[in-house]
């Protein structure tokens, strides 16, 4: 895998809008082919009460959102959310916990460790996103089943203190180290519309393509500004940069699930379809997300069906894909 210095990113976002869509479709042609996309069921597993002060999470216990702080769901309330989630198509079931790491021997994260193993046995892919982690955590989460671990970059080395600064980038750069050492595949990417320029976001791309292995999947969220935090007033996203960032990301990662993550409720059916044009492939399903609103998943399905797309088919009795490495 060849790292995009900045300037190649640069212009390839920067050419006239068909041509990078087009190109990017190609490339979605070459390695994909089959117009599916994966239909992924997120659940918020421990809610609120952070003590992160990331500007865009209405999770943070530093803001006034509303969000109640819950206990760690048990694993059995878990597993019948992943049992439905299945039954209701998705190929991948990603659990979120709002802390800021992992605390090795604690019996919350032994209870999440038993989840995995129980939900790892449904046939899906088992994603997670539970902050830091250390080396013998990450480890401990790939013996019990996680496939991929969820933990993204959000913005540029540059932009990312102002809008965190209770951890830094680095910090993110040592944990998604020891993901892929311990194994598991790197689901990662981040968030626009935080104030971040557009080079910001390129500079975000970049830093990805020097991971080794890349990232098995890239979500782009756009920010949905949550009230009571920092960000609560920031406009939406231009569609067209949105869709240019999708393609620039399908260009740089032919091989990687492009989820077109938070934000969809606020976009039209032809905005996403331009998205789904210019390489996304993944697409996070059901009513919620972690705490925000997610379109209804009957939408998704008529969407999907008018477009002439596919739900990613389940992978029958063989269980999902282990960690995808290196091109
Ligand atoms: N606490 C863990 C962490 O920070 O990695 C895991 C959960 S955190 C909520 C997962 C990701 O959700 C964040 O990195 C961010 O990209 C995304 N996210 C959170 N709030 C968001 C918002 N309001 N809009 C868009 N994306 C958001
Ligand atoms: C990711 O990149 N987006 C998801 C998932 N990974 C964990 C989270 C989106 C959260 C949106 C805001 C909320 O629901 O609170
Ligand atoms: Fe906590 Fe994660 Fe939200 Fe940051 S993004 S406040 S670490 S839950």
């Amino acid at each position: 895998m060849s790292s995009y210095p900045f300037e190649h990113l640069e212009k390839v976002y920067s050419q006239p809008f068909f041509d990078l869509i087009q190109q990017a479709r190609n490339v979605y042609l070459q390695h994909w082919q089959n117009n599916e996309v994966q239909l992924c069921t997120l659940l918020s597993i421990k809610t609120g009460g952070c003590s992160e002060d990331c500007a865009y999470c209405a999770q943070s216990a530093r803001y006034q959102t509303g969000v109640e702080t819950e206990h760690l769901m048990s694993t059995d309330e878990i597993l019948e959310v992943a049992r439905r989630a299945r039954a209701n198509g998705s190929t991948r079931f990603c659990m979120g916990a709002a802390w800021k790491g992992v605390r090795e021997g604690t019996s919350a994260f032994d209870s999440v460790l038993e989840t995995v193993r129980q939900v790892s046995k449904l046939g899906m892919e088992v994603c997670v996103t539970l902050g830091q982690l250390t080396d013998r955590a990450a480890q401990q989460l790939k013996a019990a089943g996680v496939t991929a671990y969820n933990h993204n970059l959000d913005t540029s080395p540059e932009f990312y203190s102002q809008i965190v600064t209770t951890h830094t980038f680095q910090d993110r750069l040592d944990t998604i180290r020891a993901v892929q050492r311990a194994g598991m595949s790197v689901c990662c990417g981040g968030i626009i519309g935080m104030g971040e320029t557009v080079a910001d976001r390129l500079r975000m791309l970049e830093v990805l393509t020097n991971f080794d292995p890349p990232p098995e999947s890239v979500p782009i969220n756009c920010l949905m500004a949550m009230p009571g935090t920092p960000l609560e007033d920031q406009p939406p996203v231009d569609v067209f940069e949105l869709t240019r960032l999708v393609a620039t990301t399908r260009i740089a990662f032919p091989r990687a699930k492009v989820r077109l993550s938070a934000g969809r409720s606020r976009l039209s059916r032809e905005a996403q379809a331009l998205c789904f044009f210019a390489g996304a492939n993944s697409i996070f399903y059901g009513n919620r997300l972690l705490t925000a609103q997610n379109p209804k998943a009957d939408a998704d399905h008529e969407l999907l069906r008018d477009l002439g797309l596919i739900p990613q088919q389940p992978f029958s009795d063989s269980p999902p894909p282990a960690a995808v490495l290196a091109e």
